[in-house]
């Protein structure tokens, strides 16, 4: 049943989050050992945040940016990637901001919430790559025009990319097969494109260690590591 609905599938959505990138060494966010367990979002991932403590919230991103830049992609990551040339049409639409889809060769790829790999001056809007900008004590370094940088990604309260939103949108209308790999479904309105797909009929495959609120939207739900589960899958 799986086998067929795979190789009938047209147009296929691949709608992913931290859980993929865990087998690279990334931490989630929920769960054991995740980045919520330590620190509290309000804290660090909102504008107020970066407004009342700058260096707080820049030392926060600088760590996890060094560790993405020293992450590599995985099985899980270079299967997606392998997936793009066996389907009329595949896009991976991310949750995540470490640009490991991109680096395992995925070449169609809407990143929801931004990436690290580039920031932009909260002042005049600038936008420079990430791996460019000066390291500075404390941080986040400063703009010529004397703002502070801050991460290229989308902060809680603050809006998603329209267009990219708007495309993965109708992508997962449009689907007939959408592959929800390695998230919670617990961020919004990420969360809601699965109920986009499956209110459209599309088959919905959940990979996932463990049960989510995805699970009850789900035709399949695959129990286990991403990496061991999408190499197998096609
Ligand atoms: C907005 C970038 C409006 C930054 C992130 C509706 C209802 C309730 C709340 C809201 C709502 N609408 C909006 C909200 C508020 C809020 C929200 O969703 N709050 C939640 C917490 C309730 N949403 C927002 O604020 C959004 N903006 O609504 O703006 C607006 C509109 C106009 C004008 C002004 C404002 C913005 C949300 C984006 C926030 N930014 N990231 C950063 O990373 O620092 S969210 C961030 O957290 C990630 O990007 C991701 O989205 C989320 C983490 O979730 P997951 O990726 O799923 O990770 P998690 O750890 O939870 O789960 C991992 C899963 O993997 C687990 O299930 C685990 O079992 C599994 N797993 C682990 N290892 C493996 C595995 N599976 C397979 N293999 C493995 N190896
Ligand atoms: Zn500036």
């Amino acid at each position: 049943m799986l086998r067929e609905t795979i190789v009938a599938a047209r147009r296929v959505v691949v709608f992913t989050g931290a859980g993929i990138s865990q087998e690279s060494g990334l931490g989630t966010f929920r769960g054991p050992g995740g980045l919520w367990e330590r620190f509290r979002p309000e804290d660090l991932a909102t504008p107020e945040a970066f407004a009342r403590d700058p260096a707080l919230v820049g030392r926060w991103y600088a760590e996890r940016f060094a560790a993405m830049r020293a992450a590599q992609p995985n099985a899980g990551h270079r299967a997606i990637a392998r997936w793009e040339a066996l389907f009329p049409s595949m896009v991976v639409v991310t949750q995540n901001i470490d640009r490991l889809h991109q680096r395992a060769g995925s070449r169609d790829v809407l990143e929801l919430h931004g990436t690290l790999w580039l920031s932009r001056c909260a002042r005049c809007g600038r936008q420079v790559p990430t791996d460019a900008l000066p390291p500075a004590d404390p941080p986040p370094p400063r703009c010529a025009c004397g703002g502070l940088f801050r991460p290229g990604v989308v902060w809680f309260g603050e809006p998603l990319p329209a267009a990219v939103f708007a495309r993965a949108e109708r992508e997962s209308a449009a689907a007939d097969l959408f592959v929800v790999v390695g998230t919670s479904g617990s961020v919004w309105p990420a969360a809601g494109l699965v109920e986009v797909a499956a209110r459209a009929g599309a088959a919905i495959v959940e990979v996932n260690r463990e049960a989510t609120p995805l699970s009850a939207l789900a035709t399949e739900s695959l129990r286990g590591a991403a990496g061991e589960i999408l190499p197998l899958l096609l």
